[in-house]
């Protein structure tokens, strides 16, 4: 399923199954649409598998990026339960940040990819052995500051792996019509785990128009 695996170790067993992770965001889905959330939500579904393999190969000591929709990473990434939630309910559900594990999410598209690629510097200048999983969905994947990113990670050999979620959707527009992307396959590209999937929640909030 995932090119790029050969490359890497399996570094932790994940003990959180795909039905936990399900709930996690059906109970989200449920209160927000009671109205207890006052901020946006991107709940995800369809990918638990998926993630459950990739977060297999990131060390515990790993820093993971990411962005708008990422509760299953932080979840999975070993971020307590209770912070994501404090986080979800204060309605800054988009900005999860933790130091230990080291975790960090943004509401910009692409802005956590400049950071991600810093740190990544950073981590080579030290001679640390981690590494700097920087997950972007699939319009993410297309814009200028991913390829400038990348380029730079590659030329200077830096620790720095790309994780592609490939939902085919900006928002509502889709991406391959967009960018008519049969011939760009990032999927063979180094250093990226790339993965298709689809997602049963729209693009933010679960479908059903919620008063305050
Ligand atoms: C700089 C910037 N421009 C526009 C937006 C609005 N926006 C939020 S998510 C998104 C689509 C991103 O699609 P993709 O990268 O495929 O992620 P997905 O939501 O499908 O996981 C857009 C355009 C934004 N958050 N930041
Ligand atoms: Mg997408």
């Amino acid at each position: 399923m995932i090119y790029y695996f050969k490359k890497l170790n399996k570094t932790r067993k994940i003990n959180i199954t795909i039905e936990e992770m399900k709930f996690f965001e059906k109970k989200i889905a449920l209160d927000y649409e009671k109205a207890k959330i006052k901020g946006p939500i991107h709940l995800s579904n369809g990918n638990e598998k998926n993630l459950i393999e990739i977060f297999s190969f990131i060390h515990k000591d790993d820093w993971v990026f990411s962005s708008w929709r990422n509760h299953y990473h932080a979840l999975l990434h070993g971020v307590k339960k209770e912070k994501i939630l404090d986080f979800i309910y204060s309605g800054k559900s988009m900005s999860i940040s933790s130091k230990k594990p080291k975790f960090f999410a943004s509401s910009i598209v692409g802005g956590v990819i400049p950071i991600a690629l810093g740190t990544s510097l950073a981590l080579k200048k030290k001679k640390s052995k981690n590494k700097v999983f920087c997950f972007v969905g699939d319009m993410t994947a297309e814009t200028g500051i991913f390829y400038e990113a990348y380029k730079y990670s590659q030329q200077k050999k830096l620790p720095l792996i790309f994780v592609v979620e490939d939902n085919n959707l900006s928002t509502n527009t889709p991406t391959d019509k967009t960018w008519s992307r049969k011939k760009f396959n990032l999927k063979f590209f180094k250093n990226v785990i790339w993965y298709k999937y689809k997602n049963f929640y729209p693009h933010h909030g679960t479908g059903k128009w919620v008063l305050f």
